[in-house]
């Protein structure tokens, strides 16, 4: 049985989950991080010495890094076009996916951990200002992909729609105004219309 130790509020975790559903890969999931704590006991730390979440144990797989993690399950268990095997495809879904573990999440973290994980009167709405000009300009820049592919790497849902995905959910879930961009609007539409995305893309933030 595939182990995956992280809790859902993380999106790093929701990834991970909407992965293994995407490819009907059956898993467990254990609450770890947060609240939960586990991630520093010696049991975690020799697995992910991070002391973060997502971990996965397949076996004798044990990984952590969640974007690394998607492409594990789609090379190993994804069928069709998940995990891309002609070169020029697979490296269009890779660079959506270290882009947005390099430059997306950086610019919405903030964003998020004012608004959902901060007080009001502890808020600054400078920090919420500077991670909403930061991020604002890269969903023009994915609005513009959009225009021209239904997906992020092309035709078909592949592993670089799941970060992507993740971060949208994340960042569409803040109460603020989102301006209307509706290549954009229509691939999350598509993306929360698999079956997969229940029970991740459609959780509350916390
Ligand atoms: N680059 C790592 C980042 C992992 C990470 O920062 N995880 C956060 C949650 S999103 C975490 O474990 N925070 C501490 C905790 O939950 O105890 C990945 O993509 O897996």
């Amino acid at each position: 049985v595939i182990r995956l130790w992280g809790r859902l509020s993380s999106i790093n975790v929701r990834k991970v989950v909407f992965t293994a559903q995407l490819l009907g890969v059956p898993f467990e999931r254990i609450d770890a991080g947060g609240e939960f704590g586990v991630v520093h006991t010696p049991h975690y730390l020799a697995r992910n010495p991070n002391a973060l979440v997502p971990l996965l144990e397949d076996g004798e797989v044990v990984l952590w890094e969640s974007n690394v993690i998607v492409r594990y399950l789609g090379a190993r268990y994804g069928q069709g076009g998940f995990y891309p095997q002609d070169l020029r495809a697979r490296f269009d879904a890779e660079r959506w996916m270290d882009w947005q573990q390099t430059t997306m999440n950086p610019a919405g973290r903030n964003g998020f951990l004012q608004l959902v994980r901060t007080p009001p009167e502890r808020r600054d709405p400078a920090v919420l200002q500077a991670s909403v000009a930061a991020i604002e300009p890269l969903w023009d820049m994915v609005e513009a992909h959009l225009r021209q592919h239904r997906f992020m790497a092309g035709d078909e849902l592949t592993m670089a729609d799941v970060p992507i995905a993740c971060e949208r959910h994340r960042w569409r879930g803040l109460p603020l105004q989102h301006p209307s961009r509706p290549h954009l609007d229509a691939w999350y539409a598509r993306i929360l219309e698999t079956p997969a995305a229940r029970g991740v893309l459609d959780l509350a933030l916390s």
